[in-house]
């Protein structure tokens, strides 16, 4: 059976060019620094983060992990939000690895922390208090909706970060979907930053990787962070190459996701049953709910889904997240469609 695979864009296959790319890719020891492919791939990536260096490294999750061990040292406070991918879904390594203490703030709905909580989270000068040193945003995020955060506000949090004297890091693992969406360059967003990461391997579709982009100076920290986490990955050029193929072709079809995605969205809202707002992507996530009176749940209405092919992420006992990658077309668009009102009219 062809799956509708909706469950993530971390499902998503190499391309045809990626894989004859990692074939021809010419590559080296990286941890010697002569991998030229990925040297290539984190020069590219610099410049398209508009920083000064790059740093390849297996995932999303020790991206943000050496950036939080290269900005925090042991007992230092990190500033993020109770729904961010790093609070949630990194094991909480940078408390177990790094003894970095994390500081919770409520995400708002558009995936913002307010300012004001913030400033108010930035501890004094005070040795009953660990030392602030680092706010983490997302960008776009994930469990808010995929939404993306304005260019004027991660400019605001970022003044205010640096006038306490924090840095500010950006877990972008799909900023580029946030570019297209909001219509600017990436480089921009990433500007008023310190660091930032983003993955090769969600809606760009490559294999393994993300990006660290910073300073020099803080790449040269991280690389150590990386090499500390086991991360020096010796000829993974062959993954770089990948990578490189998808920063030049898979950036600016993201707006197809992001269509599918609206139109994932309007048909599933006139399923009886399902409760969604058909404004709510912004990107290439969609996420609906269950009504009070569907008398299955979200696990079990998956389980019903995937005998029709299609594949759907459980978010909670009653939540949903769909998302749109590559790999889907228009016409599985309809299957899920259709998939979730015979499911919804059998129940
Ligand atoms: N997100 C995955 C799951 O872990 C939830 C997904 O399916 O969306 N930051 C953000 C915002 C992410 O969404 C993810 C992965 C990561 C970081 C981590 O990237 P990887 O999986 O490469 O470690």
């Amino acid at each position: 059976m062809d799956w509708v695979d909706l469950r993530s864009d971390t499902v998503t296959l190499p391309t045809p060019q990626m894989r004859e790319a990692m074939a021809a890719a010419v590559v080296g020891d990286d941890v010697y620094g002569e991998d030229p492919t990925i040297n290539q791939l984190e020069e590219m990536s610099a410049s398209l983060m508009g920083k000064q260096a790059g740093l390849f490294v297996p995932s999303g999750t020790m991206g943000n992990l050496a950036a939080i061990l290269a900005h925090c040292g042991r007992g230092d406070e990190f500033i993020l939000g109770h729904q961010s991918h790093t609070f949630l879904f990194e094991a909480g390594g940078a408390a177990a690895l790094g003894g970095v203490h994390p500081h919770l703030l409520q995400n708002q709905t558009d995936g913002t922390l307010i300012l004001d909580e913030i400033e108010g989270a930035v501890r004094k000068e005070d040795i009953h208090q660990p030392i602030s040193r680092l706010v983490v945003l997302e960008n776009t995020h994930n469990r808010c909706g995929g939404v993306a955060l304005s260019l004027e506000y991660t400019r605001s949090a970022a003044e205010l970060a640096h006038q306490h004297g924090l840095q500010l890091h950006l877990d972008g693992a799909r900023i580029f979907n946030a570019a297209v969406a909001l219509g600017v360059e990436t480089a921009d967003l990433a500007e008023p930053t310190d660091s930032v990461i983003f993955c090769l391997s969600k809606g760009l579709s490559a294999p393994v990787g993300s990006l660290l982009c910073g300073s020099s100076e803080f790449i040269a920290r991280a690389r150590r962070m990386r090499k500390q986490l086991g991360g020096g990955m010796r000829q993974a050029g062959v993954l770089a190459a990948a990578g490189i193929v998808a920063l030049e072709t898979m950036i600016e079809r993201l707006e197809e996701d992001h269509i599918r995605a609206k139109n994932l969205a309007q048909g599933l809202a006139t399923v009886p049953g399902l409760v969604l707002d058909p404004d709510i992507p912004e990107t290439n996530m969609v996420f609906l709910s269950l009504n009070d009176e569907v008398p299955l749940s979200a696990s079990e209405v998956a389980g019903r889904l995937k005998e029709r092919g299609v594949l759907a992420g459980v978010v909670t006992n009653r939540r949903f997240r769909l998302v749109t990658h590559y790999w889907i077309e228009d016409s599985d668009i309809d299957q899920a469609i259709e998939g979730f009102r015979e499911v919804m009219g059998g129940v």
